[in-house]
Parts: C-alpha cells; structure tokens; sequence
C-alpha cells in the first residue's frame, strides 16, 4: 500500500541547508522526523495534503514546489518578515501575489537562490475544498490559556514545550499566551473553568484553554477515579462555557509510553492539543459568524 511521497532537495553547503530549513520553520510547517547522521542529514516537513502532478502543456507556475495555502496574503506577509535581517533588498521585492488563469492566487519566492516556491491559494473558497465549514491553523490575534499539571514534570515540561511550539509557530504572540501552572491533574479542571469564566478581570477573556496532564496508572492510586473526573471536568467547561478546551492529559501504562506521546517517538500530544485549540477558535468564530448573518451551514 501507497503510504506517502518525499521530495528530495540536496542543499549544497550546510548554510543553505540551514536556511532552507529556518524558511520552512518560520512559515509553520510542521517539522518531520528528518535525520541526521555522519553521511547525511536531513530537514523535513510535513503538509496535510500531498499530491504529485504530471503537467501536459503550460505549467501553472514557475516553480515545480506548489504550497496550497490559507491566508496567503498572511504567508507574504511570513516571508517578508523572515527576509527582514537577512536580506534587505530581498525583502523589499518579495514578488506580488497574482492571479493566475486558474481561479487562484499565487507568489513565487526563492529564498535561496536556484530554490523556487510557489505559494497559492484558490480564490474561489469553495474551489478545491470540501464544502464544510472547518476551522483555519492561523493563531494570529487568538489568546490562549495554557492548564499544566506539575507532576510527572519531566513529561510536563515536554507537552508544554510542544504546545508554546504550535501557538508560536501558528502565529500567536507570546503576550497573548497565559500559562498556569497547577499541582496535578486533578486540579487541572478547575483552574481552566476559571479561566473559561474570566471576563472582566485582569487578564480578560482568553479563546480557548489547553489543558495538560499526565496520569500514569502503573503509578496513580485511583488513577480511574481520577482520570474520568478530570476528563468530565475538562468537557463540562467547555460544554458550558462555550470556550474551546484542547484536552493534552496524556493517560499512559507506564513513564515510557508517556514520554514517547511527549515527543520522543508517538508525537508530542502538547503540540497536538494547542493545534486543535487554534483549529476551534477559528472554527468557533466562522459559526458564530455564520449565526450572525443568519446563513445555515
Ligand atoms: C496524587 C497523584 C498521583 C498519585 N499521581 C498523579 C499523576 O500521575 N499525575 C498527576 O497529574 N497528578 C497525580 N497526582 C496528584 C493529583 O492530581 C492531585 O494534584 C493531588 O491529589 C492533590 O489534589
């Protein structure tokens, strides 16, 4: 069975590679497992979709890489502002999105030299995506509230790193990330209602709240009990509430199991929740925005 496609791109000296690789990052791809050893190393990254084309005629663009993109005005914006520092005159010609013949809209950029992209997105909204309202991956502008236990710290330091990691690299400011620090999990749920009733206070509303734990049963006593009431606590506050509230308690067999989902080998479910959090205030917002101008989805 078919399970994915990589393109290769060898770099020529270890700086390019290495802005190549700070270019990707800066526009929020999500890092893949790459590699890194005495022959070779690799930088890699991921996109949801991918998708090889054999083109007969006119190609659509200039470069050969194609990245379809939300907000592809924010992306520019991306580019311009990585550019800034490194290349002054590079920065001020960042090529200016057009329209192609194709119903789209597209930039291309060589960050380095001999390394074309192309950036696009359809201008039809409904061209090219399933009819389904979903949520954008764009952080920018959302305030979010981090929830983390402090025991089992090793873990906690991990799924906490993983989730600043998805809200920075998705755009969101580090002065609209609150974290909030609370003993265990089981304490977890009532600070996030708090912080899913706040309004007026201090720190004013936040979007949605990340919460984040870690159970271990072979280590818990009434790791059950404990489990199902955060779990319950979590869903109600959000339910009740409205705000969206990632769930990142990881319930583990044993401290190996909980470091591989903290990113050592299963994914780092911090990075995971703070990506579903972003997803569900965007998505929040287009229904309310749906509701307002009275539309049925
Ligand atoms: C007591 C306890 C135990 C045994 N294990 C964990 C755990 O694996 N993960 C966790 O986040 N918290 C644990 N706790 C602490 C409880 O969540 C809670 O903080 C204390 O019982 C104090 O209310």
């Amino acid at each position: 069975m078919i399970k994915g496609i990589s393109f290769l791109r060898p770099a020529t000296t270890a700086t390019d590679y290495e802005r190549l690789a700070s270019f990707f990052s800066a526009l929020g791809f999500t890092p893949g497992k790459g590699w890194d050893e005495e022959s070779s190393r690799g930088a890699s990254f991921l996109a949801p979709l991918g998708n090889l084309e054999f083109v007969d005629g006119q190609m659509p663009s200039t470069s050969d890489v194609m990245i379809e993109v939300t907000q592809l005005d924010a992306v520019r914006e991306a580019v311009i502002s990585w550019l800034r520092g490194r290349d002054e005159a590079a920065a001020a010609s960042v090529q200016l999105i057009a329209d192609t013949e194709w119903k789209s809209r597209l930039f291309t950029i060589e960050p380095l030299p001999g390394y074309a992209f192309s950036f696009w997105e359809w201008s039809d909204p409904l061209k090219g995506k399933p009819v389904a309202i979903e949520g954008d991956l764009s952080a920018e502008g959302m305030r979010f509230a981090i929830v983390a236990a402090r025991w089992n710290a090793v873990i906690m330091d991990r799924l906490l790193d993983g989730a600043l990691d998805a809200l920075l690299r998705s755009g969101a400011a580090r002065r609209h990330i609150e974290i909030v620090r609370v003993p265990g999990a089981w304490e977890v749920p009532a600070a996030a209602r708090t912080l899913a009733e706040r309004v007026n206070s201090k720190g004013g509303p936040v979007d949605a709240i990340i919460a984040l734990g870690c159970l271990i049963r072979g280590e818990t006593a009434h790791y059950e009990a404990i489990y199902n009431e955060v779990a319950r606590g979590i869903g109600q506050s959000q339910q009740e509430t409205g705000i969206p509230h990632a769930f990142g308690v990881l319930t583990c067999e044993t401290l190996e199991q909980a470091l591989h989902r903290a990113g050592v080998k299963a994914g780092n479910k911090g990075f995971e929740a703070a990506i579903a959090a972003i997803e569900m205030v965007s998505l929040r917002r287009k229904l309310l925005e749906h509701e307002s101008h009275g539309e049925v989805a």
